[in-house]
């Protein structure tokens, strides 16, 4: 088996020798898929993963757009159509100078297992641009937004490719864009989700991805007839997925005690209640300020720069900021501290060592693609909306989103328990997110 292994990733990595976060996420894949496969005859001879790793299509195109200052910059601008095979692409939008192929080849790639496990009609796809919004005016966040999509329009639809937020695009952008689509192809259709609630968006969606990664650790938890109720809990990030995650955690009882950004991370021993969130979520909203400003606020937390929180005893952790935020020496002062579940809000948070260390000690582990799917999943509940010309209550949105991660969970338990009864949501992710691919790529033939 390992041979198996070892022969598909050579012939990936030749294929993709300067994608290192691309790599991880299909070797993970890779480690996990190949040997159900081989365990099934209908796979047999099909090069289905294969098929999968390569992209439908992958567009890079320019952005240009003038600042302030009245210079001409220019930036990068792709979407990646990863899949189609279930529905449409659907998937994020991510600004962040940081963005390149590797980076958004690897979100796409675990956006079609994602979508899949949220059982909803939807491939998977991603996109974004090397662009830092930080310290940028409204205006020219607009005009960038407004270029980006000049381009991006002739390659999405409601029916083709469904965008939405990510890192650096939230509602603002998303207005933007959706702002610009709707000018140059003259139709008011849902072709953005995470729209603004006046002009097609769904309730709940801010808060999905936040909420739904709560609820997963919930259902893990419940497994050892457990619950959040007064658990410490650490969260990385102080953007969408922490803030919501955050609030979530607070309603259900628990205690949060960090936060942080690109800067470092806040310590609050007394715990970051519902007031104190709502610092926050004015600070990094609507002033879009630096996490240490909740010190000069909070004189009894502590800031610690370019540091994340993974020294700081918890028992469980939630990584909501960017790939890789979780490493081996972080895992191991996880465990250390007692930590007993570490359940992803961010995409490939945790570094594949760190994650062979939560499973040789057992403890509960969710990778992103289960544990944070309530964001696309709601976003494909705003489709649904959209389609019908209808909107749905609060309750229902919530109640949908509840059961679709019960379901994700019940998905991950029947493929991923282990002999001995340890349940490994990675493995159980991956598989029960490539049946449903593959079984279509079959039926559909050789496309
Ligand atoms: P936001 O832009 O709202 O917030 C991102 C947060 O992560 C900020 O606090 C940011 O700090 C921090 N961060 C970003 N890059 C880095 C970095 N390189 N090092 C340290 N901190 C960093 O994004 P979201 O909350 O939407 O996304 C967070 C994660 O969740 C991402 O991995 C995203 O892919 C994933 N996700 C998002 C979903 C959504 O619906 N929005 C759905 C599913 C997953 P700073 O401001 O200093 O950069
Ligand atoms: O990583 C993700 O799942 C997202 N950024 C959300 C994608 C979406 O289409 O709502």
């Amino acid at each position: 088996m390992k041979l198996k292994i070892e022969t598909f990733m050579q012939e990936v990595r030749a294929r993709n020798s300067h994608e290192p976060e691309f790599l991880q996420a299909v070797q993970e894949v890779a480690e996990t898929v190949i040997p159900y496969i081989a365990s099934k005859e209908i796979y047999n001879g099909k090069n289905i993963l294969l098929r999968m790793v390569e992209p439908e299509r992958a567009i890079s195109f320019r952005v240009p757009w003038i600042n302030d200052s009245g210079e001409i910059c220019v930036n990068r601008g792709y979407r990646i159509q990863m899949n189609s095979a279930i529905g449409p692409y659907k998937g994020g939008l991510r600004f962040h100078p940081s963005v390149n192929m590797s980076i958004l080849k690897f979100l796409a790639f675990e956006q079609v297992f994602k979508n899949s496990l949220t059982t909803l009609p939807m491939g998977g796809g991603k996109g974004g641009a090397d662009f830092d919004p930080k310290g940028k005016s409204d205006g020219e966040i607009m005009r960038f937004c407004h270029s980006f999509m000049g381009e991006l329009c002739r390659h999405i639809g409601p029916n083709t490719d469904v965008p939405a937020g990510d890192i650096g695009v939230g509602s603002r952008e998303i207005g933007f864009l959706f702002g610009m689509y709707r000018k140059i192809r003259n139709e008011f259709t849902g072709v953005l989700t995470g729209k603004g609630l006046s002009w097609g968006g769904s309730v709940i969606r801010p808060e999905a991805t936040g909420y739904g990664t709560v609820y997963f650790a919930s259902n893990m938890l419940a497994t050892k007839k457990d619950t959040i109720k007064g658990k410490i809990i650490s969260i990385s990030g102080s953007g969408n997925v922490a803030q919501y995650a955050a609030e979530k955690a607070n309603q259900l009882g628990a205690k949060v005690v960090t936060l942080s950004d690109s800067s470092g991370f806040i310590y609050d021993s007394d715990g970051i209640d519902s007031d104190k969130l709502a610092f926050v979520m004015k600070l990094k909203n609507e002033e879009r300020g630096r996490i240490d400003a909740y010190i000069k606020a909070y004189p009894n937390a502590t800031f610690h720069a370019n540091e994340t929180p993974w020294n700081i005893p918890c028992d469980i952790a939630l990584p909501c900021a960017t790939q890789n935020e979780l490493d081996d020496v972080a895992a191991e002062n996880l465990l250390k501290n007692g930590c007993i579940c570490v359940c992803e809000g961010a995409n490939m948070p945790t570094t594949p060592k760190a994650i062979a260390l939560f499973h040789k000690a057992e403890i509960l582990f969710a990778p992103g693609k289960a544990s944070n799917a309530g964001g696309v999943a709601t976003s494909g509940l705003e489709m649904t909306q959209n389609s019908l010309r209808y909107h749905w209550s609060r309750k229902e949105v919530d109640e949908k989103l509840q059961e679709i991660m019960e379901n994700i969970h019940s998905a991950c338990i029947t493929y991923g328990t282990n002999e001995n009864g340890y349940v490994d949501y990675v493995k159980g992710a991956n598989i029960a997110g490539f049946v449903k691919v593959a079984d279509a790529m079959i039926a559909q033939g050789v496309v």
